[in-house]
C-alpha cells in the first residue's frame, strides 16, 4: 500500500485522516511540530520549516499551518512564515525525494468577499487577509513545482476534536463550549455572515479519493455546497440545547469573510466523494 506523509497529523484535520489512511491501509507517517497521543502510525516531530529528509514517500498531504485568519492579522509574520516558508520546505523536500503527488490544504479564504455565490474555482482572488495571502502563494509554489499538486481549497471544517481553547478557536467548538458552560456564545459582527461548513469525516474520505485519483485538477474546493448563517447555526444548536443564553454580539472580527458558499460542480466530478454529513447531523 502507498505511503502518505501527513504534514500537521497531530491536528484536528491531520488526526483524523491519519487515522482514516491508516485503516485503510496506508502506510502513514504523521509530521507535526507537537508530540501526538500514542498513534498506531509513524510519528515524526519536526517543524515544517526546518530541513526536511524524506525518503520512500508516495504522496504528501500538507496541512501544516497557521490556521486562524484572525490570527494572521495580528501576526502576519507568523502566519508568513509556517504558511509559506513551510510549503517550500515541504515541496523542496518532496521534490529531492521523488513523491510523486502533493496535496495542499489551501482555503476559501483564498476569494475573499467574492461577487458571485455559489463560488467556483475560477472565481477571482480577493485575499482578505495575511492567511489569504499565504494560501495564495502556498498555491503558486505548488502550481510551480514539478510534481503533481493539488490545491484543495477547504471551506469551513468541523468536527470532534476541533479544538475550542484559546481566542481563535473556530466557530462551531466555540458556540458549543460557551452553551456547555451555560455562557452566552459570542458572535463576532451580526450573526447573518454565512459560512459553508463540511464535516472532517466527509474531507478525509474526499482526501483519500483525491490521493488515488486517475484525474487531479490544480485546484477545488472542498465543501457541502450548503450555506449556513450563524443566525443558523445558533438555531440548529439551539433545538438541542433549547436553555441555551442568548448569544452575545460583538465588532466583527477584522479580516473576515461576509459571505462563502462553494459550488461543488468540479469536486464531484472529480472525486464523487457522494452523500455528506448534514451540519444537524453533524454538530451534535
Ligand atoms: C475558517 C478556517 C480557516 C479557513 C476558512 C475558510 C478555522 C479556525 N479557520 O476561517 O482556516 O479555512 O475557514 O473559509 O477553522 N465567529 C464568531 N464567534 C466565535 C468564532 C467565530 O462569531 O466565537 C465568526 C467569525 O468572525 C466568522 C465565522 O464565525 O465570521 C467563522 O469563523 P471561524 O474562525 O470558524 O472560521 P473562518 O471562516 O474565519
Amino acid at each position: 500500500m502507498a505511503s502518505v506523509l501527513v504534514t500537521g497529523g497531530a491536528g484536528f484535520i491531520g488526526t483524523h485522516l491519519c487515522n482514516h489512511l491508516h485503516n485503510k491501509g496506508y502506510h502513514v507517517i504523521s509530521l507535526d511540530i507537537q508530540q501526538s497521543d500514542d498513534n498506531p502510525w509513524e510519528v515524526v516531530v519536526a517543524d515544517v520549516r526546518d530541513y526536511l529528509q524524506i525518503d520512500g514517500i508516495d504522496s504528501i498531504v500538507h496541512l501544516a499551518a497557521q490556521v486562524s485568519v484572525a490570527q494572521s492579522m495580528e501576526d502576519p509574520d507568523y502566519t508568513l512564515s509556517v504558511n509559506v516558508d513551510g510549503t517550500s520546505s515541504v515541496l523542496a523536500a518532496a521534490e529531492s525525494s521523488g513523491v510523486k503527488r502533493v496535496l495542499f490544504a489551501s482555503s476559501a479564504a483564498v476569494y475573499g468577499d467574492a461577487d458571485e455565490m455559489p463560488i467556483t474555482e475560477k472565481s477571482p482572488l480577493i485575499p482578505q487577509s495575511p492567511y489569504a495571502v499565504s494560501k495564495i502563494v502556498g498555491e503558486e509554489l505548488c502550481r510551480q513545482s514539478p510534481i503533481e499538486t493539488c490545491a484543495l481549497r477547504f471551506f469551513n471544517v468541523y468536527g470532534p476534536g476541533q479544538s475550542s481553547s484559546g481566542g481563535y478557536s473556530a466557530v462551531i467548538p466555540a458556540f458549543k463550549k460557551a452553551i456547555a458552560a451555560g455562557m452566552p456564545p459570542t458572535v463576532f459582527g451580526d450573526g447573518t455572515q454565512i459560512r459553508d461548513f463540511i464535516h472532517v469525516s466527509d474531507l478525509v474520505r474526499t482526501i483519500e479519493i483525491a490521493l488515488s485519483s486517475k484525474v487531479i485538477p490544480e485546484e477545488v474546493n472542498l465543501a457541502s455546497g450548503e450555506s449556513t448563517s450563524l443566525i443558523d447555526l445558533l438555531k440548529a444548536l439551539e433545538k438541542h440545547h433549547p436553555d441555551m443564553a442568548n448569544p452575545l454580539f460583538e465588532d466583527e472580527r477584522a479580516g473576515d469573510i461576509h459571505t462563502s458558499i462553494a459550488d461543488v460542480t468540479l469536486m464531484n466530478e472529480v472525486f464523487s466523494p457522494g452523500e455528506m454529513i448534514t451540519l444537524e447531523e453533524g454538530i451534535n
